[in-house]
């Protein structure tokens, strides 16, 4: 008989500083939908459920072979009690999504109920580990596989057709894996980006996929979420020429400052790019220095004068407290920021670092004794074993500790800008904290 298996998103119980995950708005979890797809290939049935958006009895939730959940941090906890009941019943229990980056270790030994830990895109591994032939309990570095150019969304439960779909920024797509700079110069210091080099699905397949949704569901606004939209200017060209005569999407895609040209930025308008996320990071000299990264202050507002004038919105997101942040800098960069934000389309981030699991600066944190105490005295916990380790508190010991900024002080020079730029009407945009 055919296995079943179910992939679970399971309820967001955490808020984040004054915010919920769902402050974002809600979308399809479509990062199962690839999941699906390979299952489907491999004869393995599968149903989606996000708990968040359905009511499921637990007979029909756990009526399966296998019991897959997918988590973020705000997710976490749900996840873990869903496992253990879904162990109690026997069956096979997973563990995928970004809570797992660079935490493996420790979600395996804490939770000797889950069979199998998995770090990264699992798209060619899930069908052997839902089938048993996989005996390792952590999997990873599994690779920037090329993302299926097939999915569809017939998996997930709900009715898309009949959802508003205005309610929707936009869907998540990832047609594209993996960075450009994590792949040649290594990842930024506060970024898990594995160093595989990035993989694409070709121009044709890229837009069979979005054609197939938009028919379907008609839905009109991507997010590629691959962590850098390829610029080389023949690929590009490639879209420009594959792209579907009479298809009305809109586009919104991470690119480097660094990558953009008005060959690219033209490109991009073609394809129908109209949202850019771009990591300025920090223009402060000697914080670049520890990025491995240089700037170019010209190039930076002719890369937004030019996106502003092919109507492309700009994302621009700044850190702060990289090691050498001064408060000086800090102000340096939040005044460039507001020179960036007059023109059209602009919106500006400036969250503190926070050091990820899987991320330099958490390796760090990871190496240095006195930081490891700090967290223990704080957190209660100790890191080297904290499947679930507080970013808030990790983030204030690290920027206290490898700058001369004061977290107090930061955050209240953060939220005056927000506060000035909300007053203004000038565009920022939220991280969670
Ligand atoms: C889109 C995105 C967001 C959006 C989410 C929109 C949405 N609702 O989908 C927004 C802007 C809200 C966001 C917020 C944040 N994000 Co974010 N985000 C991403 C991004 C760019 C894409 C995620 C995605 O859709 N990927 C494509 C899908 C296909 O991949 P996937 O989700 O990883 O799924 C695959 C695997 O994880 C695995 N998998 C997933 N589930 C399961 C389940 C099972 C059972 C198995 C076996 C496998 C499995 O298989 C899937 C298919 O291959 C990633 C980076 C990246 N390129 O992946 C960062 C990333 C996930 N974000 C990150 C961070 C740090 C954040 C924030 C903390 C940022 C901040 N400072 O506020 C917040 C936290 C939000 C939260 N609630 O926890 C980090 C997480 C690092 C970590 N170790 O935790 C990432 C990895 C970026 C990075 N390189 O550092 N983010
Ligand atoms: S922050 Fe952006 S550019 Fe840096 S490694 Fe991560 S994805 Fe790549």
């Amino acid at each position: 008989m055919n296995k079943t298996v179910h992939l679970v998103v399971p309820r967001s119980t955490r808020t984040s500083g004054q915010r919920t995950f769902h402050d974002y708005g809600w979308v399809p979890p479509v990062r199962l939908e690839y999941l699906a797809r390979s299952l489907e290939i491999a004869g393995i049935e599968t149903r989606i459920f996000d708990l968040n958006r359905e009511a499921v009895s637990e007979d029909e939730l756990f009526r399966c072979d296998a019991f897959g959940v997918s988590v973020w941090h705000d997710q976490y906890p749900h996840g873990l009690e869903l496992l253990r009941e879904a162990k109690q019943r026997g069956l096979r229990t997973l563990i995928g999504g970004a809570q797992t980056k660079g935490r493996e270790a420790a979600i395996a030994a804490r939770h000797p109920y889950i069979d199998h830990v998995v770090s990264g895109y699992a798209d060619r591994v899930i069908a052997d580990l839902v089938l048993g032939r996989v005996s390792d309990r952590i999997v990873r570095n599994i690779g920037n596989v090329p993302a299926r150019d097939d999915i569809h969304l017939g998996h997930v439960q709900h009715d898309l057709a009949g959802l508003h779909m205005d309610a929707f920024t936009y869907i998540p797509l990832a047609t594209m894996r993996g960075c450009e700079k994590a792949s040649g110069k290594g990842a930024c210091l506060f970024c898990s980006e594995n160093e595989e080099r990035p993989a694409r699905v070709t121009a044709e397949s890229f837009w069979r996929q979005i054609r197939s949704l938009n028919r379907q569901y008609g839905i009109r606004q991507y997010f590629e979420t691959g962590s850098t939209f390829p610029t080389q200017p023949r690929f590009l060209q490639s879209l420009v020429e594959e792209k579907p005569s009479g298809l009305d999407v809109s586009l919104k895609v991470y690119s480097r400052v660094e990558s953009l040209h008005p060959e690219q930025i033209e490109l991009f308008s073609r394809i129908g790019v109209s949202a850019v996320f771009v990591g300025i990071e920090n223009i402060g000299s000697s914080v670049l220095r520890v990025l491995g990264k240089t700037s170019d202050l010209p190039h930076i507002e002719t890369v937004i004068r030019l996106l502003a004038e092919h109507g492309i919105d700009a994302y621009l997101s700044f850190v702060h407290g990289i090691p050498g942040d001064t408060m000086e800098n800090v102000r340096r960069n939040i005044a460039f920021s507001e020179r960036l934000v007059r023109f059209q389309g602009v919106r500006v981030g400036h969250p503190a670092l926070i050091p990820v699991p899987g991320s330099a600066s958490f390796r760090m944190i990871e190496q240095d004794a006195a930081l490891q105490m700090a967290y223990r005295q704080v957190a209660g916990r100790n890191l080297a074993s904290d499947d679930d380790p507080d970013l808030s508190v990790l983030s204030r010991l690290f920027v206290e500790r490898y700058t001369s900024l004061d977290m107090q002080a930061l955050t209240s020079e953060l939220e005056a800008f927000r506060q000035r730029s909300l007053a203004n009407g000038r565009g920022t945009f939220l991280f969670l904290e």
